[in-house]
């Protein structure tokens, strides 16, 4: 992964001060991304100096430089819960066929959830339903239905390394007919203890290639005394039972280096959650030479840029295989 020489390319100064909680923001990251004809779309999290989170939408022609919309997404139909919501963060974004959704984290009073919106346009989100029964984050959506089921991905979070934050080491599946009612299907992925990956989730939605499923994932070193280091790496599922891993890379592909990842308000943190590939083939299967353009957060602080190619994630997973 190639970091782009314009890195960071958003930070709090980008973020248009057109209202009083925009003036000044403390930080943008983790953001999800898609194409919308020639533009690349990014719907960022944005956080203000009461500490709330806002999701905003940038826009840019050459996928760099960026363009912030004023106007924050709206998020509708969370009353349903019938709990305070005080942050929904995170965005992974993922079209079926032609329909955009988004899914976010939630933090509740009882901890966080991973919750499915519907939107037409990404000014506003519809909330279509909790993915997952209980503790949970990063969840993502396949881009197509699979077996005439919808699938996505989960970290449940079963893990305490913090009182006030949970966390999880397990990836699973999870299946839906409707999108609504989401049913776990089996742990796809586990963390590996004492080495790079000992916490786990994922990063931006799988990509459709002809080896597999693509997945780029976030993994957490937990070892070290003072700080947790995030860090990215790939497996690769099988295009038509993904609950069956066909590789893993042994190494991370991506570590905090860089000034602004390892400086900042979350020290040592890459987070992908954005990905946009380049070429698809006429059967929707991402080409093998395609550039390949990574978002990510960078220190929980700014957003960052990386380019590979499909061939080159690829090349990665084998260097071990199983999970
Ligand atoms: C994770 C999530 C991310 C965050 C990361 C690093 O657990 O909360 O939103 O970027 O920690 O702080």
């Amino acid at each position: 992964m190639r970091r782009s020489k314009e890195n960071p390319i958003l930070t709090s100064v980008d973020i248009p001060a057109v209202r009083p909680e925009l003036t000044d923001v403390s930080s943008v990251f983790n953001p999800g991304a898609i194409k919308s004809g020639e533009d690349t779309i990014l719907v960022l999290r944005v956080q203000n100096r009461g500490r709330e989170t806002l999701l905003l939408r940038a826009q840019s022609k050459d996928g760099i430089h960026f363009r912030v919309l004023p106007e924050p997404v709206e998020i509708s139909g969370l009353e349903r819960l019938k709990t305070p919501i005080y942050h929904a963060y995170d965005p992974r974004i993922t079209v079926i066929a032609n329909k955009i959704y988004v899914t976010l984290s939630l933090d509740l009073d009882i901890g966080s959830r991973t919750a499915l919106f519907s939107s037409e346009d990404l000014s506003e989100l519809n909330f279509i339903d909790l993915m997952w029964d209980g503790d949970s984050r990063n969840a993502v959506l396949f881009p197509e239905k699979i077996n005439g089921r919808y699938l996505g991905l989960v970290r449940p979070n079963r893990i305490s390394a913090d009182p006030q934050v949970s966390s999880g080491s397990e990836i699973w599946l999870i299946e839906s007919i409707d999108l609504q009612d989401w049913q776990p299907v089996k742990a796809i992925m586990s963390g590996r203890l004492h080495y790079w990956d000992e916490l786990i989730g994922s990063g931006p939605p799988p990509i459709k290639t002809r080896s597999g499923w693509l997945h780029i994932y976030h993994g957490v070193a937990t070892h070290f005394a003072s700080v947790n280091i995030y860090q990215a790496g790939v497996c690769l599922l099988e295009l038509d039972d993904p609950s069956k891993m066909k590789a893993r890379g042994k190494y991370n592909i991506f570590e905090p280096r860089a000034d602004y990842e390892l400086v900042g308000q979350v020290p040592n943190v890459v987070f992908p959650s954005g990905m946009i590939v380049e070429d698809y083939d006429s059967e929707g299967f991402a080409r093998h030479d395609s550039r390949v353009m990574v978002y990510y957060g960078a220190a929980d602080t700014s957003v960052a840029a990386a380019e590979t190619t499909i061939g080159e994630l690829l090349n990665h997973c084998q260097t071990e295989s199983g999970n």
